[in-house]
Protein backbone atom coordinates (compact mmCIF):
# COMPACT_ATOMS: atom_id res chain seq x y z
CA UNK A 1 0.00 0.00 0.00
CA UNK A 2 1.57 3.25 -1.17
CA UNK A 3 0.44 6.77 -0.18
CA UNK A 4 1.52 9.54 -2.60
CA UNK A 5 1.56 13.37 -1.01
CA UNK A 6 0.71 15.80 -3.99
CA UNK A 7 1.00 19.26 -3.76
CA UNK A 8 2.50 23.22 -4.60
CA UNK A 9 5.78 23.69 -3.33
CA UNK A 10 5.59 24.99 -0.11
CA UNK A 11 1.94 23.80 1.18
CA UNK A 12 3.56 21.21 3.68
CA UNK A 13 3.58 17.94 2.49
CA UNK A 14 7.58 17.32 3.53
CA UNK A 15 6.62 18.52 7.09
CA UNK A 16 3.29 16.29 7.03
CA UNK A 17 5.32 13.43 5.53
CA UNK A 18 7.84 13.79 8.93
CA UNK A 19 4.68 13.94 10.97
CA UNK A 20 2.92 10.76 9.83
CA UNK A 21 6.82 8.70 10.32
CA UNK A 22 7.12 9.98 13.27
CA UNK A 23 10.79 11.61 12.62
CA UNK A 24 11.71 14.96 13.79
CA UNK A 25 10.75 17.74 10.99
CA UNK A 26 13.36 17.73 8.46
CA UNK A 27 11.65 20.60 5.32
CA UNK A 28 15.58 20.34 3.84
CA UNK A 29 14.88 16.69 2.82
CA UNK A 30 13.31 18.11 -0.53
CA UNK A 31 13.79 15.14 -2.86
CA UNK A 32 11.29 12.60 -3.77
CA UNK A 33 11.61 10.13 -0.42
CA UNK A 34 9.14 7.55 0.65
CA UNK A 35 9.28 5.39 4.27
CA UNK A 36 7.33 3.04 6.06
CA UNK A 37 4.95 4.22 8.38
CA UNK A 38 3.42 1.61 11.33
CA UNK A 39 -0.21 1.75 11.62
CA UNK A 40 -1.20 2.25 15.25
CA UNK A 41 -3.21 -0.41 16.72
CA UNK A 42 -4.26 -0.36 20.69
CA UNK A 43 -5.56 -3.53 20.98
CA UNK A 44 -2.12 -5.25 19.74
CA UNK A 45 -0.74 -4.51 23.08
CA UNK A 46 -3.92 -5.87 25.05
CA UNK A 47 -3.15 -9.27 22.74
CA UNK A 48 0.17 -9.58 23.66
CA UNK A 49 -0.27 -9.01 27.26
CA UNK A 50 -2.84 -12.17 26.44
CA UNK A 51 -0.51 -14.57 24.97
CA UNK A 52 2.36 -13.26 26.92
CA UNK A 53 3.62 -12.33 23.33
CA UNK A 54 7.42 -12.11 22.82
CA UNK A 55 7.16 -9.68 20.27
CA UNK A 56 4.56 -7.29 18.85
CA UNK A 57 4.44 -6.13 15.04
CA UNK A 58 2.48 -3.70 13.57
CA UNK A 59 1.36 -3.56 9.70
CA UNK A 60 3.18 -0.85 7.69
CA UNK A 61 2.13 1.91 5.48
CA UNK A 62 4.39 3.28 2.41
CA UNK A 63 4.48 6.85 1.94
CA UNK A 64 5.62 8.70 -0.48
CA UNK A 65 7.16 12.42 -0.74
CA UNK A 66 7.53 14.09 -4.45
CA UNK A 67 8.92 17.45 -4.75
CA UNK A 68 6.39 20.30 -4.98
CA UNK A 69 4.56 21.06 -7.85
CA UNK A 70 5.49 24.92 -9.60
CA UNK A 71 2.50 26.83 -10.04
CA UNK A 72 3.54 27.89 -13.37
CA UNK A 73 3.36 23.88 -14.22
CA UNK A 74 6.90 23.23 -15.71
CA UNK A 75 8.27 20.18 -15.10
CA UNK A 76 5.42 19.13 -12.90
CA UNK A 77 4.39 15.91 -14.97
CA UNK A 78 7.89 14.46 -14.27
CA UNK A 79 7.68 14.96 -10.54
CA UNK A 80 3.90 13.42 -10.41
CA UNK A 81 5.63 10.65 -12.91
CA UNK A 82 7.18 9.69 -9.17
CA UNK A 83 2.99 9.30 -7.92
CA UNK A 84 2.71 6.69 -10.90
CA UNK A 85 2.75 3.78 -8.12
CA UNK A 86 0.90 4.70 -5.69
CA UNK A 87 -2.35 3.39 -4.59
CA UNK A 88 -4.24 6.78 -3.00
CA UNK A 89 -3.32 10.60 -3.23
CA UNK A 90 -3.64 12.67 0.06
CA UNK A 91 -3.39 16.26 -1.84
CA UNK A 92 -2.47 19.39 0.46
CA UNK A 93 -4.12 22.52 0.56
CA UNK A 94 -2.35 25.37 2.49
CA UNK A 95 -4.84 27.40 3.63
CA UNK A 96 -1.86 28.73 6.17
CA UNK A 97 -0.98 30.47 2.90
CA UNK A 98 -4.43 31.76 2.59
CA UNK A 99 -5.11 29.47 -0.31
CA UNK A 100 -8.60 28.56 -1.62
CA UNK A 101 -9.92 24.88 -1.29
CA UNK A 102 -11.98 24.21 -4.39
CA UNK A 103 -9.26 26.59 -6.59
CA UNK A 104 -6.22 24.57 -4.93
CA UNK A 105 -8.11 21.08 -5.94
CA UNK A 106 -9.24 22.31 -9.55
CA UNK A 107 -5.32 23.11 -9.96
CA UNK A 108 -3.95 19.79 -9.03
CA UNK A 109 -6.52 17.94 -11.21
CA UNK A 110 -5.37 19.86 -14.24
CA UNK A 111 -1.57 19.06 -13.49
CA UNK A 112 -2.66 15.37 -13.22
CA UNK A 113 -4.67 15.89 -16.38
CA UNK A 114 -1.61 17.04 -17.82
CA UNK A 115 0.51 14.22 -16.85
CA UNK A 116 -1.83 11.68 -17.84
CA UNK A 117 -1.92 13.58 -20.88
CA UNK A 118 2.06 13.36 -21.70
CA UNK A 119 1.93 9.70 -21.01
CA UNK A 120 -1.20 8.99 -23.28
CA UNK A 121 0.72 11.18 -25.81
CA UNK A 122 4.22 9.51 -25.98
CA UNK A 123 1.94 5.82 -25.85
CA UNK A 124 0.84 7.24 -28.91
CA UNK A 125 3.62 7.77 -30.76
CA UNK A 126 5.24 4.56 -29.35
CA UNK A 127 2.08 2.35 -31.24
CA UNK A 128 2.29 4.32 -34.39
CA UNK A 129 6.10 3.24 -34.85
CA UNK A 130 5.27 -0.22 -33.85
CA UNK A 131 2.57 -1.08 -36.13
CA UNK A 132 5.01 -0.34 -39.24
CA UNK A 133 7.07 -3.09 -38.16
CA UNK A 134 6.13 -6.35 -40.00
CA UNK A 135 4.91 -7.84 -36.49
CA UNK A 136 2.40 -10.89 -36.50
CA UNK A 137 -1.18 -10.61 -36.92
CA UNK A 138 -2.27 -11.29 -33.21
CA UNK A 139 0.19 -8.37 -32.16
CA UNK A 140 -0.71 -6.00 -34.80
CA UNK A 141 -4.70 -6.44 -33.29
CA UNK A 142 -3.68 -6.41 -29.38
CA UNK A 143 -1.79 -2.53 -30.27
CA UNK A 144 -4.82 -1.66 -32.28
CA UNK A 145 -7.30 -2.33 -28.98
CA UNK A 146 -4.42 -0.52 -27.31
CA UNK A 147 -4.53 2.28 -29.57
CA UNK A 148 -8.37 2.69 -29.63
CA UNK A 149 -8.09 2.82 -25.76
CA UNK A 150 -5.52 5.16 -25.68
CA UNK A 151 -7.13 7.73 -27.84
CA UNK A 152 -10.35 7.17 -25.87
CA UNK A 153 -8.55 8.04 -22.52
CA UNK A 154 -6.61 10.82 -24.63
CA UNK A 155 -9.88 12.59 -25.76
CA UNK A 156 -11.28 12.32 -22.54
CA UNK A 157 -8.69 14.00 -20.93
CA UNK A 158 -8.53 16.73 -23.21
CA UNK A 159 -12.52 17.67 -22.38
CA UNK A 160 -11.35 17.35 -18.76
CA UNK A 161 -12.76 14.29 -18.05
CA UNK A 162 -10.18 11.76 -15.74
CA UNK A 163 -9.20 8.53 -16.68
CA UNK A 164 -12.10 6.10 -15.72
CA UNK A 165 -12.04 2.50 -15.88
CA UNK A 166 -15.57 2.31 -16.79
CA UNK A 167 -15.31 3.96 -19.82
CA UNK A 168 -12.99 1.00 -20.81
CA UNK A 169 -13.83 -2.47 -22.13
CA UNK A 170 -12.20 -5.07 -19.92
CA UNK A 171 -9.83 -5.89 -22.70
CA UNK A 172 -8.99 -2.47 -23.17
CA UNK A 173 -8.16 -1.77 -19.03
CA UNK A 174 -6.21 -5.22 -18.80
CA UNK A 175 -4.17 -3.41 -21.84
CA UNK A 176 -3.44 0.45 -20.12
CA UNK A 177 -4.09 -0.69 -16.34
CA UNK A 178 0.21 -0.98 -16.34
CA UNK A 179 0.31 2.72 -16.99
CA UNK A 180 -1.05 3.87 -13.42
CA UNK A 181 -3.08 6.86 -14.37
CA UNK A 182 -3.00 9.93 -12.00
CA UNK A 183 -6.56 10.74 -12.45
CA UNK A 184 -7.69 7.22 -12.06
CA UNK A 185 -6.66 7.29 -8.39
CA UNK A 186 -8.42 7.47 -5.85
CA UNK A 187 -7.77 10.81 -3.68
CA UNK A 188 -8.41 12.66 -0.96
CA UNK A 189 -7.28 16.67 0.34
CA UNK A 190 -5.49 17.16 4.00
CA UNK A 191 -6.48 21.20 3.95
CA UNK A 192 -2.97 21.83 5.82
CA UNK A 193 -4.37 25.24 8.29
CA UNK A 194 -3.06 28.02 10.31
CA UNK A 195 -1.54 26.82 13.84
CA UNK A 196 -3.94 28.47 15.11
CA UNK A 197 -7.31 27.38 13.93
CA UNK A 198 -9.16 25.50 15.98
CA UNK A 199 -12.14 25.03 13.57
CA UNK A 200 -11.62 22.34 11.69
CA UNK A 201 -15.39 21.73 11.14
CA UNK A 202 -15.38 24.43 8.74
CA UNK A 203 -13.48 22.39 5.89
CA UNK A 204 -16.27 19.38 6.32
CA UNK A 205 -18.35 21.56 3.40
CA UNK A 206 -15.98 20.34 0.57
CA UNK A 207 -15.93 17.31 1.20
CA UNK A 208 -17.80 14.83 -1.10
CA UNK A 209 -18.31 10.19 -0.69
CA UNK A 210 -15.67 10.60 -3.77
CA UNK A 211 -13.06 12.81 -2.28
CA UNK A 212 -13.18 13.03 1.35
CA UNK A 213 -11.72 16.38 3.29
CA UNK A 214 -9.72 16.18 6.44
CA UNK A 215 -8.09 19.22 8.28
CA UNK A 216 -4.65 19.31 10.12
CA UNK A 217 -2.05 21.86 11.32
CA UNK A 218 0.78 20.36 9.90
CA UNK A 219 2.91 23.10 11.35
CA UNK A 220 1.04 23.07 14.71
CA UNK A 221 2.11 19.25 14.84
CA UNK A 222 5.19 19.69 13.98
CA UNK A 223 6.51 21.86 16.55
CA UNK A 224 4.50 19.96 18.94
CA UNK A 225 6.57 17.06 18.28
CA UNK A 226 9.08 18.22 19.34
CA UNK A 227 7.92 19.07 23.02
CA UNK A 228 7.61 16.71 26.06
CA UNK A 229 3.90 14.98 26.37
CA UNK A 230 3.44 17.62 29.39
CA UNK A 231 4.77 20.93 27.54
CA UNK A 232 2.98 19.84 24.68
CA UNK A 233 -0.58 20.35 26.64
CA UNK A 234 0.66 23.15 28.92
CA UNK A 235 1.54 24.88 25.35
CA UNK A 236 -2.31 23.82 23.94
CA UNK A 237 -3.54 25.03 26.77
CA UNK A 238 -1.95 28.27 27.52
CA UNK A 239 -2.56 29.13 23.62
CA UNK A 240 -6.10 27.95 23.37
CA UNK A 241 -4.71 25.84 20.60
CA UNK A 242 -6.24 22.06 19.01
CA UNK A 243 -3.77 19.35 18.43
CA UNK A 244 -4.79 16.28 15.89
CA UNK A 245 -4.16 12.51 17.08
CA UNK A 246 -1.72 11.54 15.09
CA UNK A 247 -2.85 7.85 15.52
CA UNK A 248 -5.88 8.71 13.90
CA UNK A 249 -5.26 10.61 11.00
CA UNK A 250 -3.09 7.32 10.49
CA UNK A 251 -6.34 5.41 11.01
CA UNK A 252 -7.97 7.10 8.74
CA UNK A 253 -5.84 7.39 5.71
CA UNK A 254 -5.89 3.60 6.03
CA UNK A 255 -9.84 3.40 6.21
CA UNK A 256 -10.22 6.35 3.40
CA UNK A 257 -8.02 4.45 0.82
CA UNK A 258 -9.68 0.97 0.87
CA UNK A 259 -7.70 -1.26 3.71
CA UNK A 260 -7.91 -2.12 6.98
CA UNK A 261 -6.10 -4.92 9.27
CA UNK A 262 -6.92 -8.17 10.91
CA UNK A 263 -4.77 -10.02 13.40
CA UNK A 264 -3.15 -13.10 14.09
CA UNK A 265 -1.70 -14.18 17.33
CA UNK A 266 0.37 -16.27 19.31
CA UNK A 267 2.70 -16.36 21.82
CA UNK A 268 5.90 -15.66 19.53
CA UNK A 269 4.02 -12.81 18.57
CA UNK A 270 0.93 -10.78 17.98
CA UNK A 271 0.61 -9.12 14.36
CA UNK A 272 -1.36 -6.98 12.30
CA UNK A 273 -1.52 -6.93 8.83
CA UNK A 274 -2.89 -4.91 6.37
CA UNK A 275 -5.15 -6.19 3.34
CA UNK A 276 -8.27 -4.26 1.01
CA UNK A 277 -11.12 -3.86 3.01
CA UNK A 278 -14.00 -6.84 1.34
CA UNK A 279 -10.59 -9.21 1.41
CA UNK A 280 -11.09 -12.95 1.54
CA UNK A 281 -9.87 -15.14 3.85
CA UNK A 282 -7.73 -16.94 1.30
CA UNK A 283 -6.02 -13.37 0.36
CA UNK A 284 -5.31 -12.95 3.78
CA UNK A 285 -4.06 -16.04 4.15
CA UNK A 286 -1.67 -15.17 1.13
CA UNK A 287 -0.41 -11.45 3.07
CA UNK A 288 0.76 -14.36 5.40
CA UNK A 289 2.56 -16.15 3.05
CA UNK A 290 2.13 -16.99 -0.43
CA UNK A 291 2.26 -20.91 0.07
CA UNK A 292 -0.88 -20.32 3.29
CA UNK A 293 -2.96 -18.73 -0.21
CA UNK A 294 -1.89 -21.96 -2.18
CA UNK A 295 -2.20 -24.70 0.67
CA UNK A 296 -5.25 -23.04 1.94
CA UNK A 297 -7.43 -25.50 3.73
CA UNK A 298 -9.88 -23.35 5.82
CA UNK A 299 -9.60 -20.16 8.52
CA UNK A 300 -9.86 -20.59 12.05
CA UNK A 301 -11.67 -16.85 12.97
CA UNK A 302 -12.67 -14.77 15.92
CA UNK A 303 -12.72 -11.54 16.51
CA UNK A 304 -10.09 -8.98 18.46
CA UNK A 305 -12.86 -7.60 20.43
CA UNK A 306 -14.81 -10.85 21.27
CA UNK A 307 -11.30 -12.34 22.65
CA UNK A 308 -10.83 -9.36 24.88
CA UNK A 309 -14.15 -8.20 26.29
CA UNK A 310 -13.99 -12.39 27.13
CA UNK A 311 -10.54 -12.71 28.51
CA UNK A 312 -9.42 -15.76 27.03
CA UNK A 313 -9.73 -17.88 23.55
CA UNK A 314 -11.12 -20.79 25.62
CA UNK A 315 -13.89 -18.22 26.93
CA UNK A 316 -14.46 -17.59 23.03
CA UNK A 317 -14.83 -20.53 22.12
CA UNK A 318 -17.46 -21.70 24.75
CA UNK A 319 -19.52 -18.46 23.84
CA UNK A 320 -19.45 -20.06 20.04
CA UNK A 321 -18.19 -17.13 18.66
CA UNK A 322 -15.36 -18.51 17.03
CA UNK A 323 -15.94 -19.47 13.51
CA UNK A 324 -14.71 -21.79 10.59
CA UNK A 325 -14.67 -20.64 7.15
CA UNK A 326 -13.60 -21.46 3.74
CA UNK A 327 -11.85 -19.08 1.28
CA UNK A 328 -14.27 -16.71 0.04
CA UNK A 329 -14.85 -15.88 3.54
CA UNK A 330 -14.51 -11.45 4.25
CA UNK A 331 -12.58 -10.91 6.53
CA UNK A 332 -13.78 -8.24 8.98
CA UNK A 333 -11.51 -5.16 10.45
CA UNK A 334 -10.24 -6.43 13.57
CA UNK A 335 -10.43 -10.42 12.89
CA UNK A 336 -7.75 -12.89 14.38
CA UNK A 337 -7.26 -15.66 12.43
CA UNK A 338 -5.40 -18.88 11.99
CA UNK A 339 -4.65 -20.14 9.04
CA UNK A 340 -4.76 -24.26 8.59
CA UNK A 341 -2.96 -24.74 5.00
CA UNK A 342 -1.46 -27.91 3.72
CA UNK A 343 1.84 -29.46 2.46
N1 LIG B 1 2.76 28.38 9.30
C1 LIG B 1 2.83 27.15 8.81
N2 LIG B 1 3.92 26.81 8.12
C2 LIG B 1 4.00 25.57 7.63
C3 LIG B 1 2.94 24.62 7.80
N3 LIG B 1 3.31 23.48 7.18
C4 LIG B 1 4.51 23.70 6.64
N4 LIG B 1 4.94 24.97 6.91
C5 LIG B 1 6.20 25.59 6.53
O1 LIG B 1 6.21 25.78 5.12
C6 LIG B 1 7.50 25.52 4.61
C7 LIG B 1 7.41 24.48 3.53
O2 LIG B 1 7.00 23.25 4.10
P1 LIG B 1 7.39 21.89 3.42
O3 LIG B 1 6.87 20.81 4.28
O4 LIG B 1 8.83 21.83 3.07
O5 LIG B 1 6.52 21.97 2.09
P2 LIG B 1 6.63 21.10 0.76
O6 LIG B 1 7.30 21.93 -0.26
O7 LIG B 1 5.19 20.84 0.40
O8 LIG B 1 7.35 19.85 1.09
C8 LIG B 1 8.38 25.07 5.78
O9 LIG B 1 9.15 26.15 6.20
C9 LIG B 1 7.38 24.66 6.82
O10 LIG B 1 7.87 24.86 8.13
C10 LIG B 1 1.80 25.04 8.55
O11 LIG B 1 0.87 24.28 8.78
N5 LIG B 1 1.80 26.31 9.03
MG1 LIG C 1 9.00 18.97 0.24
Amino acid sequence: MKIGLVGYQGCGKTTLFDWLIGRAPDPSRGGVQSAMASIPEPRLISLANLYHAKKIVYALMEIVDIPGLARDSVGNAARLGHLREADFLVCVVPTFDGRDVQKEMDGFLQEMIFADMEIAENRITRIGEQKKKHLPREEQEKLSIELGAIEKIKAGLESGNLVSVDDLTEDEYKLTRSFRFLTEKHRMILVNTADDETDFAQYEKFSTPEVPVIAVSVGLESELAKMSPQERQQFLDEMGLVSTDRDGIIRKLLDLSGQMVFLTAGEKEVRSWLMTKNGTAVEAAGCIHSDFAKNFIRVEVMSCDDLLRLGSEREVKAAGLNHRESKDYIIQDGDIIEVLAGK
